[in-house]
């Protein structure tokens, strides 16, 4: 059983990560996983803390030379922003310092009341998305591990407010080179042109803007996740996984959405073609009755607008009740890019999770080989 906990604040010192119950003997790249701490950073719509940080993994434990012991694995990413906050972060605010205007959509309103402090800086600091950093690199190493068993996590952005663009095969290389090349992660000029335009007009107006993306998972099995009890439903753990990425808002898998097909249109006609089980259509996204089919895992997230907006809006002063306009924080005009990012490596960590509960293994080469036979003795009948 795989598990981990991440601890940090957006301009403390560090963020942390402690993996615990990956198998031993898998060899760890680090530049994959930097990589993908590049990509989580690069998107339009980012603000200005991401010309500051460069986020680098430094792995503190659970490593001999380049491969993983079985022991727990300790990750850290630096802030480089903590230089400049030490003085806020690192002592007791004087009173008329404490933060008590709360921005609506964000933390601060439930943090201040949870946890009575005084100050919605604490809320700030752990509500942050900065923490996705870390994630991203937990998910990561857990991709890596995935890559090397058959399976492949891909995403691109379906729409930035109103504007969308149609679904498409991810695992298609060339559109995907396509779409990992664009800065809005799409694979059409005029859409990328008319993504970044709802960006650039946000951030002329003070505005911040959601979006919704697609992830898609090719290369689970037949067998991963389990309707014997209602929280092993693997499409109910992905979703856990995935709400708890800061703005989601919802989720649908495969065209769950599509509320025009009847019963013969939306349920995936079961085919034998090439010696396999397949199927023409995947409307049920790859799972039924909480259990993956062996069809690709196809997810769409939908992210609210950024909170911290320059556009005034109202809120009040939690000290005084009196009526307010919002305190600007420095932010991003749009997390819907990152977020595409984020997604696939927190949906790596949670099929990595569910495959080792369905192929329990202490030992990286004895879990590739439960894996491969079982798929054998599947897709070949
Ligand atoms: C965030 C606010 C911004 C974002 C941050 C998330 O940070 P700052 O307050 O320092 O300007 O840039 O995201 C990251 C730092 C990151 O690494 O993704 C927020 O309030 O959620």
């Amino acid at each position: 059983m795989i598990r981990f906990l991440d601890a940090g604040e957006s301009h403390g010192k560090a963020l942390i990560a402690i993996l615990d119950g990956l198998p031993s003997n898998f060899i760890v790249d680090i530049d994959y996983i930097n990589d993908e701490l590049k990509r989580r950073q690069t998107g339009y719509g980012r603000g200005e803390r991401m010309k500051i940080e460069e986020d680098k993994i430094e792995i503190l434990s659970g490593l001999r030379g380049r491969k993983t012991t079985g022991n727990p694995i300790t990750m850290m990413i630096h802030n480089k922003d903590y230089e400049k906050w030490k003085n806020i972060i690192d002592r007791e605010p004087e009173d008329k310092e404490k933060i008590s205007i709360p921005r609506p959509g964000h933390g601060d309103l439930v943090g201040y009341f949870k946890y009575g402090t005084g100050d919605i800086r604490d809320s700030i600091e752990r509500t942050s998305a900065r923490e996705t950093a870390i994630r991203t690199a937990v998910g990561a190493l857990c991709k890596s591990i995935l890559k090397e068993i058959g399976i492949d996590i891909r995403s691109k952005v379906n729409s930035i407010g109103n504007s969308y663009e149609e679904i498409v095969d991810l695992f298609d290389d060339s559109i995907y080179e396509k779409i990992n090349n664009s800065s809005v992660r799409c694979y059409d000029e005029e859409i990328e042109k008319s993504f970044m335009k709802k960006i650039d007009i946000c951030k002329e107006e003070g505005e911040t803007i959601g979006g919704s993306v697609y992830i898609s998972v090719k290369g689970v099995p037949i067998g991963v996740g389990s309707y014997s009890q209602w929280d092993r439903k693997l499409d109910a753990i992905l979703s856990y996984g995935i709400m708890s990425l800061q703005g989601v808002k919802a989720i649908e898998f495969g065209n769950g959405l599509d509320l025009s097909l009847r019963g013969s249109s939306f349920n995936d006609e079961i085919l034998y073609k090439d010696g396999r089980i397949s199927r023409d259509t995947n409307n049920c996204g790859g799972i039924e009755a909480g259990v993956s089919n062996g069809e690709k895992i196809d997810i769409k997230v939908f992210i609210k607008p950024i909170p911290s907006i320059k556009k005034d809006i109202r809120t009040i002063d939690l000290k005084t009740r009196e009526e307010k306009t919002t305190r600007y924080e420095r932010s991003d005009v749009s997390a819907v890019v990152p977020a595409s990012i984020i997604l696939e490596n927190i949906v790596a960590f949670y099929i990595l999770k569910e495959l080792l509960s369905k192929f329990p293994n202490d030992e990286f080469n004895d879990f590739k080989k439960a894996v491969k036979d079982y798929r054998d003795s599947v897709y070949i009948k």
